[in-house]
């Protein structure tokens, strides 16, 4: 019997000769090591007063790996008995959300040309065995705004798909400092993390986390 053949895993890489579908864009390097440090001391004092938590799915209430917290007016939130929501208080504290530092306020601005800022901060926070799945950024964040992420600390494998959840994907290794944004005909495309290389950056720990690590922080907009 003949094999059938496979189709082939491509890790996207910046000399990747395939352009990026139109509205996704891949900025690497967009902060020095200065400036990530800066980020994850912002990070930091914000867990403070939000600190990280644990999220479940709606439904079966399987626990998420990714540890998470939110800054601004919303954070996203799931669990078994609510579902994906944004709420504007923490789920454990009963407190509402710290404002979002103002570098992250910059970074929208800096790659964006959108008038209004992002109210919705999420962190992502990822230790050795924490992945991702495939998910499309919707709810009711606002589809005319784009979504932008930086990357802080350990090295991630990033997978982006198309529009529908069986389409290809395509491999991004995202480090320290880089940038990803999402808009207009990429907004509702399927995207995942598929794990860390952990060790690979020593910034966490350089600002005292207790291990290495990998922190993702996403801006959007809601819409009323
Ligand atoms: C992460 N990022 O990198 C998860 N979503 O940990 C996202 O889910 C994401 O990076 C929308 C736009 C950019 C992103
Ligand atoms: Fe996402």
């Amino acid at each position: 019997m003949p094999r059938l053949p496979r189709k082939p895993q491509v890790e996207l890489e910046l000399t990747d000769p395939e352009p990026f579908p139109a509205g996704l864009h891949y900025l690497p390097g967009y902060f020095d090591e200065t400036a990530q440090g800066a980020l994850v001391a912002d990070v930091r004092q914000l867990l403070v007063e939000a600190p990280l938590f644990k999220q479940s799915m709606p439904k079966s209430g399987a626990p998420l790996s990714v540890r998470m917290s939110n800054a601004g007016d919303f954070g996203w939130v799931t669990d078994r008995e609510g579902g994906y929501r944004y709420q504007t208080v923490h789920p454990v504290t009963g407190k509402r959300w710290p404002p979002i530092p103002t570098v992250f306020l910059d970074l929208w601005q800096g790659v964006t040309s959108e008038i209004e800022p992002p109210n919705m901060c999420l962190i992502n926070f990822y230790d050795a065995g924490a992945r991702l799945g495939l998910h499309q950024d919707k709810g009711e964040s606002s589809l005319e705004a784009p979504v932008v992420s930086v990357s802080l600390g350990d090295e991630a494998t990033f997978s982006v798909g198309g529009m529908v959840r069986k389409d290809p994907v395509r491999r991004l290794r995202l480090r320290s400092g880089d940038v990803v944004w999402f808009g207009g005909p990429s907004r509702l495309i399927f995207h995942g993390v598929e794990g860390i290389r952990p060790g690979t950056s020593p910034l966490l720990e350089e600002h005292g986390f207790a291990a290495s690590g990998r922190i993702n922080i996403t801006l959007r907009r809601i819409g009323r």
